[in-house]
């Protein structure tokens, strides 16, 4: 709800401003400035106490294992990292970890990457065989001096730190592949990853913020490819002083405006997560060819405040707070 101080400020500059609509028509985007933009004129969630989860998508399961561990008092980082080991390890969940769809090669790669509340960070990018890849990303922010390992590499290093390989190529992911290859045609489907790849983003007792993102990325994805949710700033940025995000959709938009770290730079300059996330999906609209695309951003600050956006309608998203979790569908630009 917009409070009545709020409503009343925004009502009065609202005659200064141009005009914008949230249609299909292009919106007018105003700069990285502290003046208010009409996006800001969108409801703010209330502050609330922490501790708190945000996960994107569908991810009751996920926030509930994170919640164990806030419940316990334990550490915002020790909440995601075990929140998103939830759909690493289901195998209905097939874009992330095991049972995710593989590249057009028939293999699966892992992203994925943690943030904790000191601005530490750690990743694994095109890695294979290895079940829990957010561990692995936590391991390599904690153990080597190093923010990122790729491919052959990372897996070395997580056999090294006892992570067992397997197969994470199911019957099912198998079966969707070989039809797929009748065809071999590449075209990203906005929300086909719905309840998946996941973004968690958790504030513990002492309001310390950490994140952590985990996918296996786009299907049938060319061999070697990256995207966003490995990427530091892109796929997620935390940063304690000022509040976390992260994304989730088709990651090559995401990198190319550098998304988490837009949006959390945003609320260094004053927006709220909302305000933040619809200007960061502003941006790619109004650079990017996004005609058919989903990308979603989650956003969190100190206050516990929280904001979600998408440029197609359908992206959800999973709260956990006050012992109560809800699946909200988050605003969008296209309608
Ligand atoms: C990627 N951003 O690899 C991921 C995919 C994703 O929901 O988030 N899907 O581009």
């Amino acid at each position: 709800m917009v409070n009545r101080r709020r409503f009343l400020t925004l009502s009065s500059l609202a005659g200064l401003l141009p005009s914008l609509s949230f249609g299909r028509s292009k919106p007018t985007i105003i700069g990285a400035s502290n003046s208010l933009s009409p996006i800001n004129m969108t409801t703010a969630s209330p502050p609330t106490a922490t501790p708190m989860i945000i996960s994107t998508w569908k991810q009751p399961k996920a926030n509930a294992a994170a919640q164990a561990i806030l419940d316990r008092d334990g550490r915002a980082l020790d909440a995601v990292e075990a929140g998103v080991r939830v759909p690493e390890a289901d195998p209905d969940d097939m874009s992330v970890g095991y049972g995710g769809r593989p590249d057009r090669d028939g293999h699966v790669t892992l992203d994925a990457c943690i943030m904790d509340d000191k601005g530490n960070a750690g990743s694994v990018t095109f890695l294979e065989s290895i079940m829990h890849a957010i561990s692995v990303a936590r391991a390599v922010m904690e153990k080597t001096p190093h923010v990122m390992l790729s491919g052959e590499g990372a897996l070395t290093f997580a056999l090294s730190q006892g992570f067992k390989k397997e197969n994470l190529l199911t019957k099912k992911a198998e079966k969707e592949w070989r039809e797929w290859l009748k065809t071999a045609r590449y075209k990203p489907i906005a929300n086909i990853e719905r309840h998946d790849t996941i973004g968690m983003l958790a504030i513990d007792n002492q309001g310390n913020i950490s994140g952590a993102c985990t996918t296996s990325g786009m299907a049938y994805k060319m061999r070697g490819r990256v995207g966003d949710s490995p990427i530091i700033g892109a796929g997620l940025f935390v940063d304690n002083e000022i509040g976390g995000a992260c994304a989730t959709g088709l990651g090559e938009l995401v990198m190319r405006t550098c998304g988490s770290f837009l949006v959390v730079e945003l609320m260094r300059q004053g927006r709220t997560p909302q305000q933040a996330c619809e200007e960061a999906a502003l941006r790619i609209v109004k650079k990017q060819d996004f005609k058919d695309i989903q990308v979603g951003f989650l956003a969190v600050n100190k206050k516990g405040e929280h904001g979600a956006f998408s440029i197609q309608p359908g992206f959800s998203y999973t709260l956990s707070r006050n012992k109560q979790t809800q699946v909200t569908d988050a605003k969008s630009y296209l309608k």
